[in-house]
């Protein structure tokens, strides 16, 4: 698949504070978390101020919740289940916005695009899923890190949660991705390679927005 395709800042009406926000989306096990703590790295290098964010937050009333239903301690609907995650990032939005303020360059593992990519493969709106996200700070730089739903579920054989073990609902997520990755300019990346060959892609694609 092609490495970078016109990539360009979310076309949301983004946020005006000095601080910028990057997120990382992807399946499970397409190193999210690994090229997000990657990049923090390179970033503090360079003299930025950074800080690691990962949705949902698990500590959280609402995240908690979410932990519950992800192990089928509860019965939730997908709409339910969207507007809870949701709801989790409202939770956050104060601080984002002061941490932006701040001028930190936030790193997220996962963030709105997630709701949209889950809650459209279990037959949700996925302009709904937008709207409602509207007021939340805007990405400035999103990567999609690519592979195959054949691909999450060999990286991880256990202790999978309820979404991870449905090769056809992932099939349907990675679709939304694709489609939204397309729609927005977002970087796209096959995540199926090296880390430290991903991790250099990353740099090329976010480096530029950071005025790196
Ligand atoms: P993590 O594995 O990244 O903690 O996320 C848990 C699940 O929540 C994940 N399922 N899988 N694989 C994706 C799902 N999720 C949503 O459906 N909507 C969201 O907004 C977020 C942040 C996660």
């Amino acid at each position: 698949m092609t490495q970078l395709v016109g990539f360009q800042a979310d076309k949301f009406s983004r946020h005006t504070m000095s601080g910028r926000l990057v997120v990382f989306e992807g399946l499970d096990q397409s190193g999210k978390q690994t090229q997000a703590e990657m990049l923090r790295d390179w970033l503090v290098s360079t003299g930025r101020t950074v800080r690691l964010l990962s949705f949902p937050t698990y500590e959280t009333p609402l995240g908690t919740e979410i932990g519950r239903a992800l192990h089928g301690e509860r019965e939730y609907g997908p709409d339910v289940m969207q507007l809870l995650y949701v709801a989790n990032r409202f939770e956050w939005k104060g601080e984002i916005e002061r941490e932006l303020a701040a001028g930190t360059v936030l790193v997220c593992d996962r963030y709105l695009a997630s709701s949209i990519a889950y809650g459209e493969a279990q037959g949700l709106d996925p302009r709904w899923l937008e709207e409602i996200q509207a007021p939340l700070p805007q990405p400035d730089a999103t990567v999609l890190l690519d592979i195959a739903p054949a691909e999450s579920l060999a990286r991880k054989r256990a202790g999978r949660d309820k979404y991870e073990r449905d090769l056809d609902l992932l099939s349907r997520v990675r679709t939304s991705y694709l489609r939204q990755a397309g729609a927005r300019g977002w970087a796209m990346l096959d995540a199926a390679r090296d880390r430290v060959v991903v991790a250099d892609d990353v740099r090329a694609a976010v480096g530029p927005k950071l005025g790196l």
